[in-house]
């Protein structure tokens, strides 16, 4: 990684390239339990995406946020006075629509002077097949999809650069290196062949992309926030980015990459293969220059660590809370200047039970936890009703707000009389362990999961109820899009209950008359979640009554691409359907029962086999 920025700072002043990136963002996505972070938190994707394009010297990028400037239209803007030359999109699966709109607008810009188009994103990399269009009356797809994280998408950079005349479009400069074959050596890119401009008739898969694994090659993230498009009701760009001076002001909490990975394999989770079973990590000094650098520069105090599980390697966890707690800023304790928050497992939190006070010196003051189903009937790792009581205790004494994450499913009723398995009793024994705030999500069926085709297959799957289409920004956990109960809206109406039963007045009340030592944080979650819960209300009621009397039609089989896919080599793509990857540490030994989908790739370099299905 180190070497490719150095080679792209090189070739970057012959390249005046200018670059717009936007963050697709569908609003109807706005609820509990993200309704607050969602647009106060400007995403870490594109904004590394920023930061690696400014790295490498291309520092004419404007990253424009749908959250923040809903009318943006990408066939109106203008960067420097003129129309980009490369137009890029970050979306997740739930985002498709807005991805799509974007892409769709973008392609209106006259074809002699559009940009090159690049899609990107957890979107792409768990669906690529579903970015592009083979639909002649709508030719709304990218000219490429990135399946991988900045080292892919620099890799493209460097490869449509290698072959760039002086002033040429980059489109041009693209179809060259896609027709020399250069980019089938890029892991992670998937592009589409056919005679009709934006319409796929074939894709072409390279691969995998290759992990990076030391995260402190990574380009610095105060570059990316240089570039953040203000707020907005227009169409087109601001002369200039947001100031320095206001971006906490939108983004008051900035979210940080610390680690990747988790040592769990739930079977729901498609977070394991994604890393490829591997574990990443930024060094402490990394970490604690960064929230430095990013309180200097644009006074942010709030974070949040985008981490799977950072407690997953107890070793390097304790490395990263001493190093905060101990480094010393401008004649202050860091970890007594910033405040953070991440996610982690109840497994790994009794694990670090003795340090939870470092923590709290580190500066951590609030932990997500997946209890999922605290009997551990859906799922075990390691949680138990005890467990669970024992580990938001001694968060609570530590002085962090345990934040429980529960998965509601089938067999859960609402209320159990002798037993701790309803989702009543379960959030009911969070509260008098101390859980600070609450989030309750439906099973449904995550792209790259084991779960996944098995969800569809079975018949669990809703395509449509009463006509209507489940579309892609349903699939956030917030509606009832798949079960086998006989009565699917009461699940919807159970999540209703269970955030009116966590956030109501009475509660509010009995927060703001308890001390704790968490201060007043269970008194404005309170707020925000009887607020939230409005709107939760406002937008799943409907969908609630829907299912209760109209007809339930069920896939049978899961989405896959519509367009042949292949791989570089002609044979099957890995991308044909959501894919999950299991890395077998230095044994690549042949499957138990081999299956003709099954890939075995060596890396001869580490020596680390994988199985693909
Ligand atoms: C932090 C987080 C959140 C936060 C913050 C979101 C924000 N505004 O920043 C909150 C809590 C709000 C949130 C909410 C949700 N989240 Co979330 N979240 C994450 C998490 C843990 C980290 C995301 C992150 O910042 N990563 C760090 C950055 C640097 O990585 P990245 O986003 O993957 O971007 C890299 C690549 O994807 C690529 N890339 C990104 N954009 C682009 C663009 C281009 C052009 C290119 C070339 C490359 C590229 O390069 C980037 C740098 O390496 C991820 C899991 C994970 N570990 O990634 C899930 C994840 C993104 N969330 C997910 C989901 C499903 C949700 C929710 C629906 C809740 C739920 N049911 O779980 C809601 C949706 C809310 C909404 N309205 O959008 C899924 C998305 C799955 C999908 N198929 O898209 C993920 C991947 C988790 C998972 N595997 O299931 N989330
Ligand atoms: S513990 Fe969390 S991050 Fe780890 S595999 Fe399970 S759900 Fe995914």
């Amino acid at each position: 990684m180190t070497a490719l920025r150095h080679r792209l700072r090189r070739m970057a002043p012959r390249h005046d390239l200018a670059t717009v990136v936007a963050c697709a963002f569908d609003h109807r996505t706005r609820m509990l339990p993200f309704i607050f972070a969602d647009t106060r938190m400007a995403p870490a994707g594109i904004r590394a995406i920023g930061s690696a394009l400014a790295d490498t010297g291309f520092q004419k990028t404007r990253l424009v946020l749908q959250q923040w400037n809903r009318r943006f239209r990408p066939s109106q803007m203008r960067l420097d006075g003129r129309i980009p030359d490369l137009f890029m999109v970050s979306s997740m699966g739930m985002h498709e629509a807005a991805c799509r709109g974007l892409v769709r607008d973008a392609r209106r810009i006259d074809p002699a002077h559009r940009p090159l188009i690049v899609v990107g994103g957890s979107h792409a990399v768990y669906e690529p097949f579903n970015v592009f269009s083979a639909d002649s009356l709508d030719p709304a797809g990218p000219d490429i999809a990135v399946t991988g994280e900045e080292f892919v998408l620099l890799s493209l950079l460097e490869a449509v650069l290698s072959v760039r005349a002086e002033g040429e479009a980059m489109r041009s400069a693209f179809a060259l290196a896609r027709d020399t074959g250069i980019l089938d050596d890029i892991p992670g890119l998937v592009y589409p062949l056919g005679e009709r401009d934006g319409i796929a008739e074939k894709l072409i898969d390279t691969g995998t992309q290759r992990l990076l694994g030391d995260l402190d090659e990574l380009p610095h993230p105060v570059l990316g926030y240089r570039l953040l498009e203000p707020p907005s009701r227009a169409a087109t760009l601001a002369s200039r980015a947001l100031p320095a001076d206001r971006v906490r002001r939108h983004t008051p909490i900035s979210s940080i990459v610390m680690t990747f990975g988790c040592k769990f394999a739930c079977p729901y989770c498609p977070i394991p293969a994604y890393n490829q079973r591997q574990y990443r990590t930024k060094s402490p000094e990394r970490i604690a220059d960064e929230m430095h650098r990013l309180g200097d520069e644009f006074g942010h105090r709030y974070f949040f660590g985008t981490d799977d599980n950072f407690f997953n390697d107890h070793d390097r966890a304790l490395e990263i809370a001493e190093t905060l707690a101990r480094t010393e800023v401008e004649g202050s304790r860091l970890g007594s200047r910033v405040r953070w928050g991440t996610e982690v497992t109840v497994y790994d939190t009794l694990k670090m039970k003795e340090h939870l006070p470092l923590m709290r010196e580190a500066g951590c003051r609030g932990l997500w936890l997946g209890v999922e189903d605290l009997t551990g009937t859906l799922v075990r790792k390691g949680q138990s009703v005890d467990k669970t009581t024992e580990a938001f205790r001694r968060l609570r004494d530590a002085g962090i707000c345990p934040m429980p994450m529960m998965m509601h499913h089938d067999a859960q009723p609402l209320h159990t009389r002798k037993s701790d398995y309803g989702l009543l009793n379960q959030i009911k024994l969070l509260r008098q362990a101390g859980a600070v705030s609450l989030q309750v999500l439906m099973l449904v069926p995550a792209p790259g999961t084991r779960l996944y085709h098995e969800t569809f297959t079975s018949g669990q799957v809703f395509d449509r109820v009463g006509g209507r289409r489940v579309d892609p920004y349903m699939h956030d956990g917030n509606y009832v899009i798949a079960s086998h109960h006989k009565q699917p809206w009461k699940k919807q109406l159970n999540i209703l209950a269970s955030y009116s039963y966590f956030y109501n007045p009475w509660w509010l009340i009995v927060a703001m008359a308890r001390k704790t030592k968490v201060g007043d944080k269970p008194v404005s979650a309170q707020l925000l979640g009887m607020l939230g819960n409005l709107q939760n209300i406002r937008r799943t009621l409907g969908w609630a009554l829907r299912l209760m009397f109209r007809k339930i039609q069920r896939h049978t089989e899961p989405p896959k691409s519509t367009i042949p896919m292949q791989s570089v080599e002609g044979t099957h793509s890995i991308h044909t359907t959501p894919t999950v990857q299991m890395t077998i540490d230095r044994a690549p030994a042949a499957p138990a029962v081999p299956t003709e989908n099954v890939i075995r790739r060596t890396n001869h370099d580490t020596g680390i086999g994988h199985l693909e299905f």
